[in-house]
């Protein structure tokens, strides 16, 4: 295991939840390297000698879940670019329990998951409100119905099992933004020390 002495903490979260702008936040007070599988993704469908472009971009706006060899491989190469660094946040990843399976027996252990519980109705507000700068194809109504479908279904399950281990902290997104990271600095900052 390359990563196997690394803190590894999973950031999960429905669609809109608040993953990406806690885990920035994360990165400036504890030194975290973020990863977002979704940016890594995009940004991979935009090299344009990527075997895979048409494919993670016909997934991402259907809000399927790509193939996990693909996923771990851009996971796993962004942790190698960071050596030094011994704090990764995994951001919207494992999304279903063979990709927890895999990403744990072919990287490393996560030790803790942090999870921002969140209403359908809010992350839909604030999906739809990004949506009108963000240039994502999946900030639209069609493909935020199919992303909370996935949810549900494939993604949720992640998160109920690692509760069962005992590796969950909770975190309501409801609040300003000031307010979620407050709670989300005091959380991590307990489980570090
Ligand atoms: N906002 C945040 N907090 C707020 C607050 N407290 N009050 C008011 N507004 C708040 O936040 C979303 C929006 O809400 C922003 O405008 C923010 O300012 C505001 P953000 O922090 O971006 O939420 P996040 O949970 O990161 O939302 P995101 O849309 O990124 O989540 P998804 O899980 O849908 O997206 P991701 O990029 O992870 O994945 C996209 C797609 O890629 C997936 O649907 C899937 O098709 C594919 N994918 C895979 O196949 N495999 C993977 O492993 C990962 C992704
Ligand atoms: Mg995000």
């Amino acid at each position: 295991f390359p990563f196997g002495k690394k803190t590894v903490v999973f950031v999960l979260g429905g669609p809109g939840s608040g993953k990406g702008t806690n885990s920035s936040k994360l990165v400036d007070d504890f030194g975290f390297v973020h990863l977002s599988a979704g940016d890594l993704l995009r940004a991979e469908q935009k090299r344009p000698v990527s075997q895979y472009g048409e494919l993670i971009a016909h997934y991402i706006r259907e809000g399927l879940i790509v193939p996990h060899e693909i996923t771990i491989g851009l996971l796993r190469n962004a942790m190698m670019d960071h050596p030094e660094s011994d704090r990764f946040l995994i951001d919207g990843f494992p999304r279903n329990l063979v990709q927890a399976k895999a990403f744990e027996d072919s990287v490393c252990k996560a030790k803790k998951v942090l999870y921002f519980e969140c209403p359908e109705s809010t992350m839909l507000e604030r999906l739809l409100d990004r949506g009108k700068t963000s240039g994502r194809s999946d900030d639209n109504i069609e493909s935020i119905k199919k992303r909370f479908r996935t949810y549900v279904n494939d993604s949720k399950p992640v998160i109920d099992e690692y509760a069962k281990e005992g590796k969950v902290m909770t975190v309501s997104c409801k609040g300003s933004v000031d307010d979620v990271y407050k709670v989300t600095h005091k959380k991590m900052s307990d489980f570090l020390q």
